[in-house]
């Protein structure tokens, strides 16, 4: 794929791009700790605790734009908090300390501790709504699938763009009440579907290896602010995605306007909802497809994280061991 334009190369310098890593290994670590206890929300504040505390550390002046909620509901990581050391580059960040707060709780493969980091003004603004989303993979002509289109007419399109029949291609979906008739107009037209329960950040990065993972194409309906951040993942690795804020109560067009967003019914293209260079890193909490999860061994924790950059297209998978879990306050 060809390198993605940056307003200044240097924002995102290399330091940068491997310092998110840290982040996110902390905020997956301490919600490892309460993998299995049933308690989502436990397990999502250490997650946003240990994240947030590890951000503080970041050479950089940060701007929360993707974040635990708006700032009347959420003390820590809410929309518009300053967050970094106070020096160096203007970023945007998105986060999801803990994308899969029910897998973590009940220790179900997939919980991943996740954020992305863009220049400045540069990533949407996304309120903490619903998101219709469509996304595929690299090697594509641009629009081959569409938002707007019927499901049917994309997985033929696709199928077709891929030199195979519709059941060779597999959609991954959300298992929803919601999603009961796209899933019946994707098999109608002849694929297959895989459901996953939650997590659909991981889901839609999946459509970028359909070769390992068996996933061609991601439909469905799920959170805007998981919309931005698989997005920004894309935006690196290559691909195509397409999303549309579900605006449905004057409530919610209300906040979406509050935010900046003038037509309510606007369909993103993945280059709408991130604008400019980024990095995204994603740390497993519980062990799924993408990533392995936290293990705890003796006098030492590993982690499993990858790291994509979009000016370069450069993916980095790192495994760490840590073995000054005072650090992690273990
Ligand atoms: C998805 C999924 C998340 O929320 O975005 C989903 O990726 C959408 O909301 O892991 P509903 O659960 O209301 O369908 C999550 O499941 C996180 O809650």
């Amino acid at each position: 794929m060809s390198p993605r334009p940056s307003k200044s190369s240097t924002v995102l310098d290399r330091i940068l791009s491997l310092e998110i890593a840290r982040v996110t290994e902390r905020a997956a670590v301490a919600a490892a700790r309460l993998r299995g206890r049933g308690d989502e929300k436990a397990a999502d504040q250490a997650a946003v605790d240990a994240m947030r505390r590890e951000m503080g550390k970041l050479p950089i002046i940060g701007t929360v734009v993707i974040g635990e909620g708006e700032r009347d509901e959420a003390p820590m990581l809410f929309i518009g908090e300053k967050v970094g050391s106070g020096h160096g580059p203007k970023v945007d960040i998105a986060v999801d300390p803990l994308e899969g707060t029910t897998l973590c709780a009940k220790n179900m493969p997939g919980a991943i501790a996740t954020m992305a980091m863009a220049e400045g003004d540069s990533l949407l603004n996304a309120p903490d709504v619903y998101m219709e989303k469509i996304a595929i993979g690299p090697g594509y002509a641009k629009g081959v699938v569409d938002l707007d289109a019927p499901a049917e007419e994309n997985i033929r399109a696709l199928a077709k763009a891929k030199g195979v029949k519709p059941s060779d291609i597999t959609a991954l979906i959300l298992e929803r009440p919601r999603h009961a008739d796209l899933v019946a107009a994707v098999r109608k037209a002849g694929a297959s579907v895989r459901f996953i329960t939650d997590g659909d950040v991981a889901g839609v990065i999946h459509t970028a290896d359909p070769e390992t993972t068996g996933i061609d194409i991601y439909l469905g309906v799920g959170g805007a602010p998981e919309g931005v951040l698989a997005a920004a993942a894309l935006a690196c690795i290559g691909g195509q995605m397409q999303g549309r804020l579900v605006l449905d109560t004057d409530e919610k067009r209300g906040r979406a306007a509050k935010m900046g967003i003038k037509d309510p019914r606007k369909k993103y293209d993945m280059d709408d909802m991130v604008r400019g260079d980024c990095v995204f890193a994603a740390t497993g909490v519980t062990t799924g497809s993408l990533l392995t999860g936290v293990r705890f061994r003796k006098g030492l924790v590993e982690t499993e994280t990858v790291v994509m950059r979009a000016a370069t297209g450069t993916v980095r998978w790192i495994r760490a061991e840590h073995r000054q879990l005072e650090k992690f306050h273990l």
